[in-house]
């Protein structure tokens, strides 16, 4: 039993629900340490949402509505942590929802999908193919999903599939607290916040903002200061912390 005023009362309480996401099968152990990392790294951003990764947010809403066929690909993590999040942003979004694993059995793709669906996201369904070009099962996907997306949102990614994605032409968005990951060097956009409160955020967005014109909106994007922005914001409490 966690008391309610303990100082880190949220976080152990995600910790709790995530370790119970494990025990069922939706998160994969690994997960469980990356999770750790994530927060590590929130820790050096404030726990909060800069305005720099806002504006990130507002960026994503414009990409999903402005796309031709915008797919959210969700893992074990995205899943245990905000199922519900992502049932608003598809709705706000029209985006496909699509699950993929790093960690891939069809036990816990069927996991997965059955608790999103449970939390109202319409899980895309169907024969998967290898049409990514990764040695690894990330590379499996749907042809009428991921496969054939324009623009893709990617939280909580590991790099590679990122830069084949990249590679492929595709706009890639991704929510990674790690400014420095390959993912977020990697991606179109990078919104550098924690997942909670990425995804409502974008949510919100999307029912404020006007869709316009894909390539427009992608010509504006300029990562790198984004990135460089999240390491300034660390870099700055850290020095903080020290005087
Ligand atoms: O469910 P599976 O099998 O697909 O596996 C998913 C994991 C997350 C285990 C897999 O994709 C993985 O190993 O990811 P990485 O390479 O550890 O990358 C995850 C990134 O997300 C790291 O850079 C973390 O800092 C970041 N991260 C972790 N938790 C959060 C986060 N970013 C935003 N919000 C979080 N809550």
């Amino acid at each position: 039993m966690i008391p309610e005023d303990h100082p880190r009362y949220r976080s152990l309480k995600v910790r709790e629900s995530l370790a119970e996401a494990a025990r069922r099968g939706i998160l994969s152990l690994e997960g469980l340490t990356a999770h750790g990392r994530g927060e590590a790294f929130d820790y050096l951003i404030g726990e909060r949402t800069t305005a720099s990764a806002a504006e990130a947010e507002r960026l994503c809403a414009l990409l999903l509505m402005s796309a031709r066929r915008p797919v959210i690909s969700v893992n074990g993590n995205s899943a245990a942590l905000a199922a519900s999040a992502i049932a608003e942003l598809q709705k706000a979004s029209g985006a496909a929802v699509e699950v993929n694993l790093f960690h891939r059995t069809e036990e816990r793709m069927a996991c997965v999908s059955r608790y999103l669906a449970e939390h109202g996201v319409v899980v895309l369904s169907g024969v998967c193919e290898r049409l990514v070009p990764l040695g690894h099962d990330r590379g499996l996907c749907l042809p009428d999903g991921i496969g054939s997306a324009d623009v893709i949102l990617v939280p909580l990614e590991d790099g590679d599939r990122c830069e084949a994605l990249r590679k492929m032409g595709r706009v890639v968005i991704t929510i990674d607290l790690n400014p420095l990951s390959r993912t977020a060097r990697m991606a179109t956009l990078t919104i550098v916040d924690e997942l909670t409160r990425a995804l409502p955020a974008i949510t919100a967005a999307c029912r404020t903002e006007k869709p316009g014109v894909l390539e427009e909106i992608h010509s504006t994007i300029d990562n790198h200061r984004f990135l460089m922005e999240a390491r300034e914001e660390m870099r700055l409490r850290l020095s903080d912390a020290m005087d």
